[in-house]
């Protein structure tokens, strides 16, 4: 059988990142794409070279033409330009929104059948851009943050309960804003929900909040460290997840910006919510029910990602 062909847009941190997480888990052949010349192919020469000794087999190659992403079977986008200490998702607009142009007509020209994961920011933005950019289906596009949100929720309260991070879940929706909306009645330590964690003693409400707020925050604190840009590793190997579930049908249930067409009263947009994925894309998505609290914190976040989606039509009518 052919192996997979993953192209990856955008050849930068999290771009090269991807690449070798994509060659060391054998997920297929790689192309890594960038407008910058030299870049991506000296990322795929280094990467190739990576191969003999970690012991996996993959063709890696680096372009600055969109042909040399046809017949891809994923395509995750990272092309764009991130945030730099100070400036807010939304800043990244103007400039994103070109690039989501430009990515999406490479896309409906070389690679129309590919599964598409969006990470470039403000993310529940750019992924509808580039859906409408690239007239893909619905179901083949989705935007990467909900994966990353709540690992680092899970990483929090794994070390918080001194336990492992495996028997750690956590729920985040929402937009990928400063307003995303962890649920701890949905998040449990091997089954059993945060807040009857906290009736136990293992923990208190107030540290508890603390971990949420750090969490919705989680972006700039790397941000803030970084200072020359932003988180990288957490962010591939969360894009990661969600190319390996649909390549090979495990349908994991993901936290992903997808399509919504009616299930939480939303229509028409690109929101974190928990959605099985497998070989046909998002097949289904999980409605859960909310209380009073989180309904009102979902809300905020969705006017949110719709505030960002009017941006983007002013800067761009034909949107
Ligand atoms: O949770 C999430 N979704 C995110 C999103 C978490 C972390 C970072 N997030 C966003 O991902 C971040 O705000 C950026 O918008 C993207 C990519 O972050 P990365 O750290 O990889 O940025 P880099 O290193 O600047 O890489 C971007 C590359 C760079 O090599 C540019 O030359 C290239 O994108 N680029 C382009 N490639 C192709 N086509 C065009 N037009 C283009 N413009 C820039």
């Amino acid at each position: 059988m052919a192996r997979s062909k993953i192209a990856l847009i955008g050849a930068g941190q999290i771009g090269g990142t991807l690449a070798l997480l994509a060659g060391l888990k054998e997920l297929g052949d790689i192309v890594l794409f960038d407008i910058v010349d030299g870049v991506p192919q000296g990322k795929a020469l280094d990467i190739a070279e990576a191969a003999p000794v970690e012991g996996f087999d993959a063709k890696l190659a680096g372009a600055s033409d969109y042909s040399a992403i046809a017949g891809a079977d994923v395509v995750i986008v990272t092309a764009g330009v991130p945030r730099k200490p100070g400036m807010s998702r939304d800043d990244l607009i103007g400039i994103n929104l070109k690039v989501m142009q430009s990515v999406g007509e490479g896309i409906k020209a070389h690679a129309p059948d590919a599964f598409v994961i969006c990470i470039t920011n403000p993310l529940d933005a750019m992924v509808w851009a580039l859906q409408k950019f690239s007239g893909l289906p619905k179901n083949k596009i989705v935007g990467m943050a909900g994966v990353l949100d709540s690992a680092r929720f899970r990483h929090f309260l794994a070390e918080e309960f001194k336990v492992s991070v495996e028997d750690v879940t956590a729920f985040v929706l929402g937009g990928h804003g400063d307003d995303m909306v962890p649920l701890v009645r949905y998040s449990t330590i091997a089954g059993v929900p945060l807040p009857d964690m906290i009736k136990l003693g293992w923990s208190t409400q107030e540290k508890l909040d603390a971990m949420v707020e750090r969490t919705r925050k989680g972006g700039g604190e790397i941000v803030n460290l970084l200072k020359t840009g932003s988180a990288f590793y957490a962010p591939a190997s969360s894009a990661i997840a969600m190319a390996e579930s649909y390549l090979r049908d495990k349908r994991r249930v993901l936290p992903c910006a997808a399509h919504l067409d009616g299930q939480y009263g939303i229509d028409g947009l690109f929101i974190g919510v928990p959605v099985v994925i497998g070989a046909n894309g998002v097949e289904k998505v999980l409605e859960v029910e909310f209380n009073g609290d989180e309904k009102a914190m979902f809300e905020k976040s969705v006017n949110s990602v719709k505030g960002l989606i009017e941006a983007c039509k002013t800067v761009d009518g034909s949107l």
